[in-house]
């Protein structure tokens, strides 16, 4: 397995977060990616891919306050990391505004995903880590690759931020494979959140299968995007399978859910397949309420692995930090 990690994804660093009322210390800690490459390693570098394929899944516009809101924010006397208070309704007509707090509510949803002077870098090293591990399943030397992003990406839209997401790495090297001719691309989410960016991205596409099991958002974050009844649209009508299941779910209803994606996927006819992997529904994870086993992640590995596609394992949430390594290291045995 070729495994990609690009140490300029550290330098992002979030102090606080809004969670239940309170700011409390950010779960997204650069020592998740540092125990997993410890344990994983060696990991090779990215290359440098630009902004071009970065640009193909978020707007130019999202791009330039992405690149910028950091800054804006200190010329506005604010302290620490940019974070927004103040959102647009959905549905109020597009405002191009210039005040920092107006652009920060404009590109984003929720108030766990601030903007640190290191973001930036670190996320464009995070979406060419994605393409770095990407480039040897397109040139068929490798069957299965692993990049090590951070921060995650599910939850950015091609034009928005949020649950400590910036850029969709997952997407970004979807659409790469589409562009590099794969005819036909599916993208399975097994983060305990639903990848509501990810399915924006590609809702109208008839192209990228999206399939994503997640905590059902009617009690879970995101909320506002999961739930079943979310198909696609347009010419994606029927390329997106939202497979929402209760708090508590141990392995054996998740393994028949992972059956149900894997069957769709493969009647869709992909040719390679991308996994947003989340460590997030282990059983120890503080702040979400799945019930898999370090163990287990090998076994579903395994079953995503018998769809005999190239793939691609991006990574995304998990934040029970001492058992990270164990469960990422079991998810990659699967595909031994
Ligand atoms: N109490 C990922 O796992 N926190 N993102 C909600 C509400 C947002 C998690 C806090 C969780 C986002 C990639
Ligand atoms: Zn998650």
């Amino acid at each position: 397995m070729f495994k990609v990690f690009d140490p300029r994804q550290l330098g992002h660093a979030p102090a606080l977060e809004l969670h239940n009322g309170a700011f409390v210390p950010h779960v997204d800690l650069p020592s998740r990616a540092q125990v997993i490459v410890d344990r994983v390693g060696p990991l090779a570098p990215a290359e440098d891919f630009g902004l071009e394929p970065i640009a193909r899944a978020h707007t130019p516009d999202y791009l330039a306050f992405l690149e910028s809101a950091h800054r804006l924010w200190q010329e506005a006397g604010r302290p620490g990391d940019a974070i927004g208070y103040t959102w647009p309704v959905v549905g109020r007509r597009p405002l191009n505004l210039n005040r920092i707090d107006a652009r920060i509510g404009r590109y984003s949803y929720d108030a766990g995903t601030p903007i640190t002077a290191g973001t930036w870098e670190t996320v464009y090293w995070g979406a060419q880590t994605a393409l770095t591990a990407l480039q040897p399943l397109l040139d068929g030397r490798e069957r299965t690759a692993f990049a090590l992003c951070r921060p995650p990406g599910h939850h950015a839209g091609a034009d928005y931020m949020g649950g400590y997401c910036y850029l969709n790495s997952a997407a970004i090297a979807a659409r790469a494979a589409r562009d590099a001719g794969r005819r036909r691309v599916a993208i399975l989410d097994v983060d305990y959140h639903h990848g509501n960016g990810t399915q924006d991205i590609f809702y109208e596409d008839a192209d990228v299968f999206f399939a994503s099991i997640h905590g059902d958002p009617s009690t879970e974050y995101p909320f506002y995007w999961g739930h079943a009844d979310e198909r696609g649209a347009g010419a994606g009508e029927g390329a997106n399978l939202n497979l929402p299941l209760p708090r508590g779910t141990t392995l054996s209803p998740y393994m028949a859910a992972v059956d149900t994606a894997l069957d769709a996927i493969a009647a869709f006819g992909a040719e390679l397949l991308v996994v947003s992997y989340g460590a997030d529904t282990y059983e120890g994870d503080p702040i979400s309420h799945f019930k898999i086993a370090t163990p287990e992640y090998g076994a579903i590995a395994a079953r995503i692995a018998s769809l005999g596609l190239p793939t691609l394992v991006v990574m995304e949430g998990g934040y029970a930090v001492d058992a990270l390594a164990d469960n990422v290291e079991s998810f990659l045995s699967g595909f031994a």
